[in-house]
């Protein structure tokens, strides 16, 4: 497959809408839009215009189509973007004339990914545009359009310029050891990257942190069959999803459903209650159990005997936030309550306040906006952090009497590690900082 070859695909929404958007895009894609047109309309670049496109001769829809000629377009390439009625039925008969005209139907992510080799999106730009679509969250949303903002931003450019200045400096002594350097001038290494290190070490605490604001927790409703699993499930979504019988055993597949609560949006799951069984369908359910628990953020784990969860069950979960639940408070005197346990009814409602309120207070805290470069996705947290954590070996070899080689070492795969971020500093670069430093080769 080339990039060359003509693409097409709907942009928006597939249900039935106002309007709906199809994007096409490459070389030819002009011409293949225009034969779609009875009449010579003249379609400026970057201007929309109204056309009625037709199939052998029978209107298909009456639409605004906007051309964008390369290279000023989404994908670098020839693209055509079309607003037309939103039945998916006229979205379909389009698509198929583009299709019947030599364009193919694109593949997922397909438009991105050619913006990408045409360098008209960096990676940075592709993971912020993957965190803005995929965010369940209001503050995933907020936290990824920030950080889009910033690809173009000068913080990054301004880190750049910094371990290029630190890294040409030691290059510049390996390289002409006959350049006396003062103190002065080491100090100021040292010091410049402590500062990266620990300017790198905020951004990724600030993601950390954020990170969890960008996604519905998972919070996995556990415990043996017949505590009221599904009963809380109903009673907390306000509706009767779940079916609830008593009959140990009755919930055998995983039930999820989104939970609002205030401004938090909640994945919650009701599932098959864990317990010895010889039946394989109940064990299936219950290897599901086992697998949610392994992802829940959130664990509530429920018994109606105020029983604690089993210790190989808390190891499976053991970083996610766990709360006790003693279910059909209703049915038990207050004399024998435990502590550190909520006891809730489903039935009198007793209890669903006070859960409510903890499962608010356990997401409190908002993400940390200010301050901080937004960083868009675990990959590149993951590769700040092995930056931080090489710029403090620098530091350490800096401060002790190690060889300069050792440390001009752990500078450039720094730089290795933020190349996805930051791009690469090469020799040229250093080079050219060196001699507008000492002057050499005058
Ligand atoms: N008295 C009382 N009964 C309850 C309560 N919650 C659930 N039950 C009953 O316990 C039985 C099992 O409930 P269910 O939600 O299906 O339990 P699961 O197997 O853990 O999902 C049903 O007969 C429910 O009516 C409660 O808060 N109080
Ligand atoms: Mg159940």
């Amino acid at each position: 497959m080339s990039s060359q070859d003509c693409i097409v695909a709907l942009a928006s929404g597939r249900a039935v809408a106002a309007l709906s958007l199809i994007r096409a895009s490459g070389e030819g894609i002009f011409e293949i839009f225009k034969s779609m047109l009875q009449s010579e309309v003249q379609l400026e670049p970057n201007h929309s215009q109204f056309c009625r496109l037709y199939s052998q001769g029978e209107p298909i829809d009456e639409v605004v189509a906007t051309y964008f000629k390369a290279p000023k377009s989404f994908t670098g390439e020839d693209m055509i973007e079309i607003s037309c009625h939103g039945n998916p039925l006229i979205v379909e008969r389009i698509i198929e004339e583009f299709v019947s005209r030599g364009t193919r139907i694109a593949e997922a992510g397909e438009f991105s990914r050619r913006a990408y080799k045409n360098n008209k999106m960096s990676l940075w730009d592709l993971e912020a545009l993957d965190l803005l679509m995929s965010s369940s969250q209001v503050e995933g949303v907020r936290w990824a359009i920030r950080s889009k903002l910033e690809a173009s931003g000068l913080r990054l450019q301004d880190f750049r310029n910094r371990l290029s200045e630190v890294l040409s400096q030691v290059e510049a002594e390996l390289d002409f050891p006959e350049h006396e350097v003062d103190q002065g001038t080491r100090d100021g290494l040292t010091k410049a990257i402590e500062a990266m290190a620990l300017e790198l070490e905020s951004w990724a605490i600030s993601f950390e942190k954020s990170r969890s604001h960008f996604f519905s927790p998972k919070v996995a409703i556990l415990g043996p069959p017949n505590v009221g699993k599904s009963s809380l499930f109903n009673c907390l979504l306000g509706q009767e999803r779940a079916i609830v019988y008593n009959l140990a055993g009755t919930t055998r597949d995983l039930l999820e459903a989104q939970l609002r609560l205030g401004g938090l949006d909640l994945c919650l799951v009701d599932t098959a209650g864990l317990r010895e069984s010889s039946d394989p369908l109940e064990r299936l359910g219950m290897q599901k159990s086992l697998e949610v628990l392994k992802a829940a953020d959130l664990v509530l784990w429920l018994s109606d005997q105020a029983e604690p969860a089993p210790q190989s069950y808390r190891e499976l979960a053991k970083d996610s936030k766990w709360l006790f639940l003693a279910t059909k408070s209703d049915l038990r005197a207050r004399e024998q309550r435990k502590e550190a346990w909520i006891y809730i009814s489903s039935q009198t409602g007793e209890g669903i306040e006070k859960l409510k309120k903890e499962l608010l207070s356990w997401q409190k805290g908002r993400p940390d906006f200010e301050g901080s470069l937004h960083l868009s996705s675990d990959r590149q947290c993951q590769l700040v952090r092995e930056a931080q954590s090489l710029l403090s070996e620098a530091l350490d070899l800096a401060a002790g009497s190690a060889e300069l080689e050792w440390l001009a070492q752990k500078l450039r795969e720094a730089n290795q590690r933020l190349e996805p971020l930051i791009g690469k500093i090469g020799h040229e670069e250093i080079l050219g900082r060196i001699l507008s430093r000492f002057c050499i080769g005058k």
